[in-house]
């Protein structure tokens, strides 16, 4: 079945990227399962749904993000940090992760794009964000439906 989304595009399981990119376009679950895997099982304590536990496998955001060269001097540490990464789920859902969170010279925090669920792919409703450690599973969005990559100063442009 195909699903509309909140971007008006279809449910096909691939993922936009687009933004500060040099190289922007769609990936599919198949080239997110081509890269080398991660395997990750998260516990976190949903305010409605109460303690929560899942495994996830796949790659990790910042390589998926990387082959999609990042408008930034990969030789300077620092030009990194104007980085923001926004993921918007099919159903509206939103969350927005800097760089210096996720790149491993600053936060180093393993986030995935997931492409198979407690042993279920991933393939038809899209890839899931996974963000180890945190305590409550706002940042695990499902069903992701687009990626972009911003940089500068998006509030105060
Ligand atoms: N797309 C999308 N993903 C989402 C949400 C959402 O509203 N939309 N809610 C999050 C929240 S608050 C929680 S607790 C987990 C719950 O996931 P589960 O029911 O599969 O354990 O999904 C997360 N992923
Ligand atoms: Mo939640």
């Amino acid at each position: 079945m195909v699903e509309s989304t909140p971007t008006g595009r279809a449910g096909d399981g691939r993922v936009p990227l687009s933004g500060a990119l040099r190289e922007p376009g769609p990936v599919s679950v198949a080239a997110l399962r081509s890269m080398p895997q991660r395997e990750v099982t998260v516990t976190f304590e949903c305010r409605t749904s109460g303690l929560r536990r899942h495994h996830f496998s796949g790659p990790l955001l910042l390589e998926v993000l990387q082959a999609a060269g990042p408008r930034f001097d990969a030789g300077e540490r620092k030009d990194r940090l104007r980085f923001l990464v926004s993921v918007l789920g099919r159903d509206g859902h939103r969350a927005v992760l800097s760089w210096g969170e996720i790149d491993p010279e600053f936060g180093n925090t393993a986030a995935l794009l997931a492409v198979r669920m407690d042993r279920r792919d991933l393939d038809e409703e899209g890839p899931h964000l996974v963000v180890p450690g945190d305590r409550c599973g706002g940042r695990h969005i499902s069903r992701v439906a687009e990626i972009k990559v911003c940089a500068d100063d998006p509030l105060w442009p």
